[in-house]
């Protein structure tokens, strides 16, 4: 299993703000290299397979709900330790909580809409790169 890979996406609410050029800016001078990106704007149903995983969870459908409700940007991000790290690099869940300079304290308003999203094992980043790239699409 590849440690060196981690998968990303700008949601709905930074992209409508207007923050996704400062958020692609503080992924690079984080040390992360971009080898596949796309913007796109997902249907409900989509957003439901992406995050299956919390089916069960109260909050699911109002996450499948945001996540559609306008374009995000999703990308495969290079660097040693790359999942930990851009979950250091984006702070916690809820940006109230999330670290001073990280990216949700900066750019989210909410733990519902909270900026981006950052794979929490070398595995799930490996699914949801795979979601999202074919093998013509990533470098
Ligand atoms: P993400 O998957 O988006 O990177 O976020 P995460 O790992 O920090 O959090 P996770 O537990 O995977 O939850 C996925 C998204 O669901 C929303 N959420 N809401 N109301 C709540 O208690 C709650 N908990 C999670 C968040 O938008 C979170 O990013
Ligand atoms: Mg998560």
């Amino acid at each position: 299993m590849e440690t060196n890979k981690t998968f990303t996406m700008i949601k709905p609410d930074a992209v409508a703000n207007g923050h996704t050029g400062a958020i692609l800016d503080q992924i690079i001078k984080g040390g992360f290299k971009i080898t596949a990106m796309k913007y796109l704007w997902l249907t409900p149903e989509k957003a439901g397979q992406f995050y299956a995983v919390h089916a069960a969870r109260p909050f699911y459908n109002d996450l499948v709900a945001f996540m559609s409700s306008g374009p995000i940007v999703a990308a495969i991000l290079e660097k040693d330790n790359a999942v930990e790290d851009f979950r250091k690099l984006i702070g916690a869940t809820d940006p109230a909580k999330a670290e001073p300079g990280t990216i949700r304290n900066l750019f989210a308003k909410s733990i519902d809409a909270n900026a981006v999203h950052g794979s929490d094992s070398d595995e799930n980043a490996k699914i949801e790169g795979d979601f999202y790239f074919s093998a013509f699409e990533k470098f």
